[in-house]
């Protein structure tokens, strides 16, 4: 059978969930802000209610530019704790729409895929109706609203949740996929950044349909086997990826701002020393060996890079994290002249580290 997958995507979530808390912001611009430990002059939007939206104020953008575009909208500080709480809700409404309780896949704290290929057998005015049935749960509950995809994939469902928002659903069977991506500008296909959506223009290619036009070796010759290969196949509308569960509890990480913003190597790497202590503290606690370690920077123009690495194979070792994450800074460093404002390092591909002992254990 066709699988039928449903991608949730909660509205200006964080805003939302504040103007539920406070009815008096109704019918105001909401902003909600990410402040850094400089206070109030520092910091980058969040998410903002859609009032807010009209005056161009959009998430990442930082919130003294936000406020010069609309000197009247709220701006508040995150409170992620509470909106997490909120999503451990609304992940458990749609988790009980699943298929069962593998059939789903949380990817971000306002989202999640959901299978539901046997609840509906295939039918998708069945699927819709779960669908409106998930709108009315999280509703009711929650008291707010989400934008709801249904299609024959992950990519499908995902690209439609956010077709139509606020407090959208929008349903993509398998004969109208081709024509649901055809006039999408490339950028809108889920997965696609900004450096491939330039890489597509020099060649000539903005729409989806001009994208799936292209032969896949031109594709691959520019792109790379996998890469070129997945652009077509994107392009087309398929995507097998299963609905699976991805626990967040996968990685372990930790994020701190500078004093200063700065390209100082002593103040950043005794900063990025006391981050990493956390971590490997914590996979110590938890019993874990990690296999990826990854080190995010954000730069003064709240521009953010990351940078990754596989480990050959899954170890519990504070100098292997030392030295790859250094490493990664040390690249940071030598590739960009702006300054850091906020860095990060966290490793992934969790084990359990049964009875393995690793120089750590010293
Ligand atoms: N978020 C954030 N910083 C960003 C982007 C998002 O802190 N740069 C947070 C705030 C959002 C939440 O994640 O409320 C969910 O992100 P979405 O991209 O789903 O955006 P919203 O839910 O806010 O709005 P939309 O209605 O467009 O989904
Ligand atoms: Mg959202
Ligand atoms: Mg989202």
């Amino acid at each position: 059978m066709q699988r039928v997958i449903i991608h949730v995507d909660m509205d200006y979530f964080y805003a939302a969930i504040e103007e539920r808390e406070d009815p008096s912001l109704k019918g105001k611009a909401v902003v909600v802000c990410m402040f850094s430990n400089r206070g109030e002059s520092g910091g980058a939007v969040s998410t903002s209610n859609y009032i807010a939206r009209e005056a161009g104020i959009r998430s990442a953008m930082p919130c003294k530019l936000a406020r010069s575009k609309n000197p009247d909208a709220v701006f508040l500080p995150v409170r992620k704790k509470f909106y997490e709480e909120v999503s451990s809700n609304v992940m458990e409404i749609l988790r009980s729409n699943a298929d069962n309780e593998d059939a789903f896949e949380k990817i971000s704290i306002d989202e999640a895929f959901l299978e539901v290929t046997e609840s509906c057998k295939g039918d998708y005015s069945i699927a819709e109706e779960i669908g409106m049935r998930i709108k009315e749960e999280v509703r009711s509950s929650e008291k707010i609203t989400c934008s709801v995809g249904i299609g024959p994939n992950k990519l499908i469902s995902k690209m439609a949740s956010s077709y139509k928002k606020p407090d959208g659903i929008t349903v993509i069977k398998p004969e109208d996929v081709t024509d649901f991506l055809k006039p999408m500008p490339v950028k809108k296909l889920w997965g696609i950044g900004k450096v491939t959506e330039n890489k597509l223009s020099e060649m000539g290619i903005r729409t989806v349909e001009e994208l799936s036009g292209r032969d896949v070796m031109e594709l691959i010759s520019v792109f790379g086997k996998n890469k070129g290969m997945w652009l077509k196949q994107t392009a087309s509308g398929i995507d097998e990826n299963p609905v699976k569960e991805r626990t967040a509890t996968d990685q372990i990480g930790r994020m701190a701002s500078l004093k200063n913003d700065t390209r100082n190597e002593d103040t950043i790497f005794s900063l990025l020393e006391e981050l990493m202590d956390d971590v490997i503290n914590k996979t110590v606690k938890r019993k874990v060996s990690f296999r990826s370690v990854t080190v995010t920077v954000i730069f003064s123009n709240f521009k953010t890079s990351t940078k990754s690495r596989t480990l050959n194979h899954a170890v519990n070792d504070r100098h292997i994290l030392n030295e790859n994450a250094k490493q990664m800074m040390q690249r940071f460093l030598e590739e960009s002249d702006l300054n850091f404002r906020r860095i990060g390092v966290r490793v992934g591909n969790l084990q359990e580290s049964t009875g393995q002992r690793s120089l750590f254990d010293f």
